[in-house]
């Protein structure tokens, strides 16, 4: 049964848009899976580890007849793919692929936490997502929109298409 996915793309070196779109396209290219919906690409500033360049940020809705556990394995071999390294923690990379949300499903497991358990307090992910998707609810947390007025202090720009 196809389960409606969502994944939040980011990236901040080797330029970054360019790396989105391309994850983007191999997204699109995965058996049983296909794209719903793209959200605008966002300029932001980097969370957490401070000392790097701003991220762009996207978030993709799809459809998908993979399980959680083959779309993560398909995910982090998109990573790869597109050359990233895993060095400084929460650090620069050339793309990050996050499982955010897989339909309303909760999994705890030590290699796949989801709902993803920091999206709720990150702007880079519930801009574009409520753009795509502005009734979504996060398990566990309630209307992904009632959680924008809290983050709105992080800084984040939509780019024009
Ligand atoms: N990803 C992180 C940590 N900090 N900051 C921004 N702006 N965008 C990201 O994608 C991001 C981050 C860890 O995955
Ligand atoms: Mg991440
Ligand atoms: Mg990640």
């Amino acid at each position: 049964m196809a389960v409606q996915v969502f994944i939040a793309l980011g990236a901040n070196i080797a330029q970054p848009t360019k790396q989105v779109r391309r994850a983007i396209a191999l997204i699109c290219l995965l058996p049983h899976t296909r794209l719903l919906k793209s959200s605008s690409f966002y300029c932001t500033a980097p969370v957490g580890y401070a000392d790097q360049p701003d991220f762009i940020n996207a978030v993709v809705e799809i459809s998908t007849e993979l399980s959680a556990h083959e779309l993560l394995e398909a995910l982090l071999a998109i990573e790869s793919a597109l050359g990233r390294e895993r060095s400084i923690p929460n650090g620069p990379r050339t793309i990050d692929l996050d499982l955010v949300l897989y339909g309303d499903h909760r999994i705890n497991e030590k290699e796949l936490i989801v709902p993803h358990p920091r999206m709720h307090e990150r702007a880079f992910v519930l801009v574009p997502l409520t753009e795509i998707a502005p009734d979504v609810i996060i398990p566990g947390q309630g209307p992904a929109k009632a959680l924008l007025a809290a983050v709105a202090d992080q800084s984040l720009k939509r780019l024009p298409l």
